[in-house]
């Protein structure tokens, strides 16, 4: 049985591991564009998530790769409305990926709890009042500019300490929204509008981002940055390189990690978390 909604907004006070599958209803996003278009291989695959340890479902009509193209809310929502009812009928928290409040309205009311905006409020200025309004958990995330240019030259003098002052920006702006605080989660939108550099210096960083009091949210699964990394340009081989980001960020108290690979991801996490238990046990009884 996967987390509930109050277990994943009080997962930074439990430590409890939340793994949230990645739905791309897309032509075009980055790793998985154009595999789940179709509503029986999108349900599919997010029934595969659930049974690989999903405790949420992320679901986007609307790549944000760099370099991407916006699609409109109208099309998002067709994308959407022969899937989203089944995800959601299957009990799980079901997210959606958009900054369109139109788009998270309608997905609200096929039953998704959580808006998981990519511009943390900033696109569209309905979205934190509608956010408010139904009382839905909420995912503000940094993106340095847009995903059409963010990767054209981002420079920061502190990455961490920008990223964490604007997360503590947006989380004031949702309060000021109406947004209840204890619903909202927080992530340093890896990828977005960051070099190599920047994304380990935040991975790296990890500890101090939780000093804001929520719950963390890492997206680095199958990112450009492990390819720079390990030089291995094909998306769906860097699973091994998510699954060390993971973990570095979950030794940092990181607790929601939104990832392709479930199943690998969850058997990790799973495992460290039974040695760090038996060593923590051991050192205090020491
Ligand atoms: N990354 C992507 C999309 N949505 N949401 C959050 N909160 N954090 C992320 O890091 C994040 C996100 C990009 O990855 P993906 O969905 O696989 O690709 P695409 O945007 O091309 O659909």
């Amino acid at each position: 049985m996967g987390a509930t909604l109050d277990e994943i907004l009080d997962s930074h006070r439990t430590g409890q591991v939340i793994v949230m599958g990645v739905l791309n209803v897309t032509p075009d996003s980055f790793s998985d564009g154009g595999r789940f278009l179709y509503a029986e291989t999108a349900i599919a695959r997010a029934q595969t998530m659930l049974d690989e340890g999903a405790d949420i479902i992320d679901i986007g009509a609307e790549s944000t790769r760099p370099g991407s193209q916006r699609v409109g809310a109208d099309e998002q929502i067709a994308r959407l409305r022969d899937i989203l009812p089944t995800v959601t009928a299957t009990g799980a928290p079901v997210s959606i990926d958009t900054t369109s409040s139109r788009v998270a309205a309608f997905a609200l009311d096929a039953g998704a709890t959580i808006i998981n905006d990519v511009s943390a409020g900033r696109d569209d200025p309905d979205l934190l009042p509608l956010a408010a309004s139904r009382s839905a958990a909420l995912v503000l995330m940094h993106m340095l500019g847009q995903p059409k240019t963010m990767q054209a030259d981002p420079q920061y003098d502190d990455v961490v300490a920008q990223v964490r002052g604007f997360l503590a920006e947006r989380l004031a702006a949702a309060a000021s929204a109406g947004v209840d605080v204890e619903k909202c989660i927080v992530d340093p939108g890896i990828g977005f509008g960051k070099r190599l550099e920047h994304n380990v210096a935040l991975l790296a960083g990890t500890a101090e981002l939780c000093r804001l009091g929520r719950p963390i949210l890492i997206g680095a699964s199958r990112k450009r940055f492990i390819g720079e990394l390990t030089g291995q340009d094909d998306p769906d081989q860097r699973v091994a390189g998510t699954i060390a980001a993971c973990l570095s960020a979950w030794r940092q108290g990181a607790t929601i990690f939104r990832v392709h690979d479930v199943g690998a991801v969850a058997q990790a996490l799973t495992v460290a978390q039974a040695i760090q238990k038996r060593t923590t046990g051991e050192n205090s009884s020491a």
